[in-house]
Protein backbone atom coordinates (compact mmCIF):
# COMPACT_ATOMS: atom_id res chain seq x y z
CA UNK A 1 0.00 0.00 0.00
CA UNK A 2 1.04 2.80 -1.22
CA UNK A 3 1.93 5.33 1.98
CA UNK A 4 0.45 8.79 2.62
CA UNK A 5 3.69 10.28 2.52
CA UNK A 6 3.04 9.88 -1.95
CA UNK A 7 -0.32 11.39 -0.95
CA UNK A 8 -2.01 8.52 -1.25
CA UNK A 9 -5.07 8.58 0.15
CA UNK A 10 -6.93 5.82 2.15
CA UNK A 11 -8.41 2.69 0.24
CA UNK A 12 -12.06 3.38 -1.23
CA UNK A 13 -14.31 2.02 -3.43
CA UNK A 14 -13.45 3.53 -6.91
CA UNK A 15 -16.45 1.85 -8.95
CA UNK A 16 -19.82 0.73 -7.62
CA UNK A 17 -22.18 -1.20 -10.84
CA UNK A 18 -25.07 -2.94 -10.30
CA UNK A 19 -23.10 -6.14 -9.62
CA UNK A 20 -19.71 -5.38 -9.18
CA UNK A 21 -17.69 -3.53 -6.97
CA UNK A 22 -13.98 -2.37 -7.51
CA UNK A 23 -12.30 -1.42 -4.58
CA UNK A 24 -9.08 0.34 -5.04
CA UNK A 25 -6.02 0.19 -2.40
CA UNK A 26 -3.49 1.00 -4.98
CA UNK A 27 -3.62 2.81 -8.20
CA UNK A 28 -5.41 0.85 -10.78
CA UNK A 29 -4.91 0.34 -14.41
CA UNK A 30 -7.23 0.67 -16.99
CA UNK A 31 -5.68 -1.10 -20.51
CA UNK A 32 -6.77 0.61 -23.97
CA UNK A 33 -8.21 -1.24 -26.59
CA UNK A 34 -8.74 1.01 -29.60
CA UNK A 35 -10.60 -0.82 -32.07
CA UNK A 36 -10.01 1.53 -34.56
CA UNK A 37 -7.87 2.03 -38.02
CA UNK A 38 -7.12 5.36 -36.87
CA UNK A 39 -5.94 5.79 -33.43
CA UNK A 40 -2.40 7.93 -32.48
CA UNK A 41 -0.45 5.36 -31.27
CA UNK A 42 -2.20 1.61 -31.92
CA UNK A 43 -5.36 0.06 -33.63
CA UNK A 44 -5.59 -1.51 -36.57
CA UNK A 45 -6.11 -4.96 -35.72
CA UNK A 46 -8.95 -7.74 -36.72
CA UNK A 47 -11.18 -9.51 -34.14
CA UNK A 48 -9.31 -11.91 -32.80
CA UNK A 49 -6.27 -9.64 -33.04
CA UNK A 50 -8.38 -7.14 -30.64
CA UNK A 51 -9.39 -10.19 -28.65
CA UNK A 52 -5.96 -11.64 -27.94
CA UNK A 53 -4.66 -7.93 -27.43
CA UNK A 54 -7.35 -7.31 -24.65
CA UNK A 55 -6.71 -10.42 -22.92
CA UNK A 56 -3.03 -9.86 -22.98
CA UNK A 57 -4.17 -6.71 -21.35
CA UNK A 58 -5.34 -8.30 -19.05
CA UNK A 59 -2.80 -11.11 -18.05
CA UNK A 60 -0.27 -8.00 -18.07
CA UNK A 61 -2.27 -6.98 -14.93
CA UNK A 62 -4.95 -4.21 -16.29
CA UNK A 63 -7.69 -4.07 -14.16
CA UNK A 64 -10.30 -2.35 -16.85
CA UNK A 65 -10.64 -3.06 -20.15
CA UNK A 66 -11.45 0.50 -22.33
CA UNK A 67 -12.59 -0.69 -25.30
CA UNK A 68 -12.67 2.21 -27.90
CA UNK A 69 -14.48 2.29 -31.75
CA UNK A 70 -13.14 5.98 -32.85
CA UNK A 71 -10.32 7.61 -32.50
CA UNK A 72 -10.95 11.04 -30.17
CA UNK A 73 -7.16 12.43 -31.53
CA UNK A 74 -6.46 15.82 -32.67
CA UNK A 75 -7.93 16.06 -35.96
CA UNK A 76 -9.83 12.57 -36.11
CA UNK A 77 -13.13 12.37 -38.63
CA UNK A 78 -16.02 11.25 -36.30
CA UNK A 79 -17.47 7.96 -37.14
CA UNK A 80 -21.45 7.29 -37.42
CA UNK A 81 -22.96 4.96 -34.95
CA UNK A 82 -23.03 2.21 -36.98
CA UNK A 83 -19.62 1.57 -37.53
CA UNK A 84 -18.79 2.11 -34.02
CA UNK A 85 -21.24 -0.64 -33.12
CA UNK A 86 -19.43 -2.96 -35.18
CA UNK A 87 -16.12 -2.05 -34.21
CA UNK A 88 -16.86 -2.60 -30.47
CA UNK A 89 -19.98 -4.99 -29.84
CA UNK A 90 -18.27 -8.65 -31.43
CA UNK A 91 -15.10 -7.84 -29.38
CA UNK A 92 -16.76 -6.87 -26.28
CA UNK A 93 -18.88 -10.30 -26.66
CA UNK A 94 -16.00 -12.06 -27.37
CA UNK A 95 -14.27 -10.61 -23.98
CA UNK A 96 -17.29 -11.86 -22.34
CA UNK A 97 -16.74 -15.26 -23.59
CA UNK A 98 -13.13 -15.89 -22.53
CA UNK A 99 -12.58 -13.49 -19.61
CA UNK A 100 -14.81 -11.81 -16.53
CA UNK A 101 -12.31 -8.47 -16.84
CA UNK A 102 -14.17 -5.68 -16.33
CA UNK A 103 -14.64 -3.65 -19.79
CA UNK A 104 -15.17 0.09 -20.03
CA UNK A 105 -16.75 1.43 -23.52
CA UNK A 106 -15.01 4.45 -24.92
CA UNK A 107 -17.39 6.44 -26.32
CA UNK A 108 -19.64 9.65 -26.68
CA UNK A 109 -22.68 8.45 -27.74
CA UNK A 110 -25.39 7.13 -25.71
CA UNK A 111 -26.36 4.41 -28.73
CA UNK A 112 -22.91 2.83 -28.23
CA UNK A 113 -22.95 3.02 -24.68
CA UNK A 114 -26.43 1.74 -24.58
CA UNK A 115 -25.41 -1.71 -26.93
CA UNK A 116 -22.26 -1.71 -25.06
CA UNK A 117 -23.89 -2.01 -21.90
CA UNK A 118 -26.70 -4.32 -22.54
CA UNK A 119 -23.59 -6.87 -24.09
CA UNK A 120 -21.92 -6.79 -21.39
CA UNK A 121 -19.38 -3.85 -20.57
CA UNK A 122 -19.63 -2.49 -16.95
CA UNK A 123 -18.50 1.48 -17.30
CA UNK A 124 -18.89 4.54 -19.48
CA UNK A 125 -16.01 6.11 -20.65
CA UNK A 126 -17.53 9.51 -21.66
CA UNK A 127 -14.50 11.90 -23.09
CA UNK A 128 -17.46 14.68 -23.83
CA UNK A 129 -18.13 14.42 -19.84
CA UNK A 130 -21.79 13.45 -19.60
CA UNK A 131 -23.23 16.41 -21.24
CA UNK A 132 -25.43 14.58 -23.06
CA UNK A 133 -28.55 14.47 -20.81
CA UNK A 134 -29.37 11.42 -22.89
CA UNK A 135 -26.10 9.67 -21.81
CA UNK A 136 -26.58 10.30 -18.00
CA UNK A 137 -29.99 8.84 -19.24
CA UNK A 138 -27.99 5.38 -20.51
CA UNK A 139 -25.86 5.52 -17.35
CA UNK A 140 -28.30 5.68 -14.50
CA UNK A 141 -30.84 2.87 -16.43
CA UNK A 142 -28.16 0.33 -16.18
CA UNK A 143 -26.81 1.29 -13.44
CA UNK A 144 -23.15 2.05 -14.55
CA UNK A 145 -20.43 4.49 -13.24
CA UNK A 146 -19.17 6.73 -15.64
CA UNK A 147 -15.70 8.08 -16.13
CA UNK A 148 -16.10 12.37 -16.42
CA UNK A 149 -14.01 13.72 -18.69
CA UNK A 150 -13.00 17.35 -19.59
CA UNK A 151 -12.33 18.14 -22.92
CA UNK A 152 -12.26 21.87 -24.69
CA UNK A 153 -13.87 22.17 -28.43
CA UNK A 154 -13.86 19.08 -30.49
CA UNK A 155 -11.51 16.55 -31.40
CA UNK A 156 -11.15 17.64 -35.10
CA UNK A 157 -9.87 21.63 -33.51
CA UNK A 158 -9.98 21.14 -30.03
CA UNK A 159 -5.64 21.86 -30.36
CA UNK A 160 -6.03 24.74 -32.75
CA UNK A 161 -6.23 27.29 -30.09
CA UNK A 162 -7.09 26.33 -26.57
CA UNK A 163 -7.68 29.38 -24.11
CA UNK A 164 -7.95 29.28 -20.53
CA UNK A 165 -7.52 31.70 -17.12
CA UNK A 166 -6.73 29.32 -14.60
CA UNK A 167 -7.00 25.71 -16.36
CA UNK A 168 -6.82 23.83 -12.87
CA UNK A 169 -9.86 25.50 -11.58
CA UNK A 170 -11.92 25.98 -14.69
CA UNK A 171 -11.16 21.83 -15.32
CA UNK A 172 -11.79 21.47 -11.64
CA UNK A 173 -15.28 23.51 -11.81
CA UNK A 174 -16.77 21.54 -14.55
CA UNK A 175 -15.47 18.08 -13.29
CA UNK A 176 -17.66 18.66 -9.89
CA UNK A 177 -20.35 19.92 -11.42
CA UNK A 178 -21.05 17.45 -14.30
CA UNK A 179 -20.05 14.79 -11.10
CA UNK A 180 -22.58 16.12 -8.90
CA UNK A 181 -25.10 15.85 -12.03
CA UNK A 182 -24.28 12.66 -12.29
CA UNK A 183 -24.94 11.05 -8.99
CA UNK A 184 -28.10 13.33 -8.94
CA UNK A 185 -28.96 11.02 -12.28
CA UNK A 186 -28.56 8.04 -10.43
CA UNK A 187 -25.68 6.99 -11.43
CA UNK A 188 -23.38 5.17 -8.87
CA UNK A 189 -20.33 6.23 -8.89
CA UNK A 190 -18.11 8.47 -11.33
CA UNK A 191 -14.18 8.80 -11.81
CA UNK A 192 -13.02 12.64 -12.73
CA UNK A 193 -10.64 12.73 -15.82
CA UNK A 194 -9.04 16.10 -16.66
CA UNK A 195 -8.54 14.76 -20.28
CA UNK A 196 -4.95 15.05 -20.72
CA UNK A 197 -4.54 16.69 -24.56
CA UNK A 198 -8.03 17.24 -25.20
CA UNK A 199 -8.02 21.04 -26.23
CA UNK A 200 -4.69 22.08 -24.35
CA UNK A 201 -1.69 23.36 -25.01
CA UNK A 202 2.02 21.84 -23.23
CA UNK A 203 1.73 24.42 -20.67
CA UNK A 204 -1.95 23.42 -19.51
CA UNK A 205 -1.27 19.94 -19.73
CA UNK A 206 1.78 20.45 -17.37
CA UNK A 207 -0.61 22.88 -15.49
CA UNK A 208 -3.04 19.91 -14.60
CA UNK A 209 -0.29 17.20 -14.08
CA UNK A 210 1.72 19.64 -11.56
CA UNK A 211 -2.53 20.86 -10.11
CA UNK A 212 -3.34 17.18 -9.50
CA UNK A 213 -4.33 17.47 -5.82
CA UNK A 214 -6.85 20.00 -6.86
CA UNK A 215 -8.85 17.32 -8.37
CA UNK A 216 -8.03 14.26 -5.88
CA UNK A 217 -9.28 16.53 -2.94
CA UNK A 218 -12.52 16.13 -4.56
CA UNK A 219 -14.37 13.46 -2.97
CA UNK A 220 -13.78 11.25 -6.06
CA UNK A 221 -11.75 8.83 -7.51
CA UNK A 222 -9.40 10.88 -9.77
CA UNK A 223 -8.38 8.88 -13.21
CA UNK A 224 -5.54 10.61 -15.53
CA UNK A 225 -4.86 9.09 -19.53
CA UNK A 226 -1.29 10.74 -20.77
CA UNK A 227 -0.37 7.29 -22.16
CA UNK A 228 2.18 7.96 -25.28
CA UNK A 229 0.49 11.43 -25.54
CA UNK A 230 2.50 13.88 -27.45
CA UNK A 231 3.50 16.24 -24.96
CA UNK A 232 5.44 13.83 -24.01
CA UNK A 233 7.98 13.95 -26.80
CA UNK A 234 7.62 17.38 -26.63
CA UNK A 235 9.34 17.63 -23.37
CA UNK A 236 11.59 15.43 -24.11
CA UNK A 237 12.99 18.18 -26.97
CA UNK A 238 13.10 15.32 -29.68
CA UNK A 239 10.25 13.86 -32.21
CA UNK A 240 9.80 10.44 -30.45
CA UNK A 241 7.50 8.27 -32.44
CA UNK A 242 3.99 7.25 -29.82
CA UNK A 243 5.31 3.70 -29.61
CA UNK A 244 8.43 5.52 -28.24
CA UNK A 245 6.95 7.64 -25.34
CA UNK A 246 6.00 4.38 -23.02
CA UNK A 247 8.82 5.72 -20.20
CA UNK A 248 7.86 9.23 -20.60
CA UNK A 249 4.29 8.02 -20.00
CA UNK A 250 5.20 5.71 -16.83
CA UNK A 251 7.44 9.19 -15.26
CA UNK A 252 3.81 10.96 -15.73
CA UNK A 253 1.85 8.62 -14.29
CA UNK A 254 3.47 7.71 -11.11
CA UNK A 255 3.83 11.59 -10.58
CA UNK A 256 -0.01 11.05 -10.89
CA UNK A 257 -0.15 8.93 -8.32
CA UNK A 258 1.55 10.73 -6.03
CA UNK A 259 -0.60 13.18 -6.19
CA UNK A 260 -3.19 11.12 -5.74
CA UNK A 261 -4.54 9.22 -9.03
CA UNK A 262 -7.01 6.43 -8.22
CA UNK A 263 -6.78 5.10 -11.86
CA UNK A 264 -4.33 5.19 -15.07
CA UNK A 265 -5.24 4.74 -18.74
CA UNK A 266 -2.04 3.31 -20.33
CA UNK A 267 -1.34 1.27 -23.57
CA UNK A 268 1.62 -0.04 -21.94
CA UNK A 269 0.11 -2.01 -19.01
CA UNK A 270 2.98 -4.64 -18.04
CA UNK A 271 5.40 -1.65 -18.01
CA UNK A 272 3.52 0.27 -16.15
CA UNK A 273 2.31 -2.43 -13.53
CA UNK A 274 6.45 -2.92 -13.32
CA UNK A 275 6.73 0.42 -12.73
CA UNK A 276 3.55 0.50 -9.90
CA UNK A 277 4.97 -2.47 -8.00
CA UNK A 278 8.68 -1.67 -7.67
CA UNK A 279 7.73 2.10 -6.44
CA UNK A 280 5.72 0.54 -3.90
CA UNK A 281 8.18 -1.76 -2.62
CA UNK A 282 10.87 0.97 -2.46
N1 LIG B 1 -7.53 9.58 -24.17
C1 LIG B 1 -7.84 9.02 -25.36
C2 LIG B 1 -9.05 8.34 -25.53
N2 LIG B 1 -9.92 8.20 -24.50
N3 LIG B 1 -10.48 8.59 -22.25
C3 LIG B 1 -10.19 9.12 -21.07
N4 LIG B 1 -11.04 8.99 -20.04
N5 LIG B 1 -9.03 9.82 -20.84
C4 LIG B 1 -8.12 10.01 -21.84
O1 LIG B 1 -7.09 10.67 -21.58
C5 LIG B 1 -8.39 9.45 -23.12
C6 LIG B 1 -9.61 8.74 -23.30
C7 LIG B 1 -6.87 9.10 -26.49
O2 LIG B 1 -5.99 7.99 -26.49
P1 LIG B 1 -6.18 6.72 -27.45
O3 LIG B 1 -7.48 6.06 -27.16
O4 LIG B 1 -5.01 5.83 -27.37
O5 LIG B 1 -6.16 7.33 -28.90
P2 LIG B 1 -7.27 7.50 -30.01
O6 LIG B 1 -8.28 8.45 -29.49
O7 LIG B 1 -6.50 8.03 -31.19
O8 LIG B 1 -7.88 6.14 -30.28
Amino acid sequence: MFSLNFGFPAPHTVLRGSLYQLTWEKPLLMGVVNVTPDSFSDGGRDLLGNLEHALKLEDDGADVLDIGGESTRPGAVPVDVETELERVIPLIEAIKSRSSALISIDTRKPEVAQAALRAGAHLVNDITGLTNPAMLEVCARFGAPAVVMHMQGQPQTMQRSPQYGDVVLEVLEFLAFQATQALAAGLPGVLLDPGIGFGKKLEHNLALLRGLERLTALPYPVLVGASRKSFIGRLTGSELSALERDPGSVAVHLGCVARGAAMLRVHNVRMHKQALEVWDAV
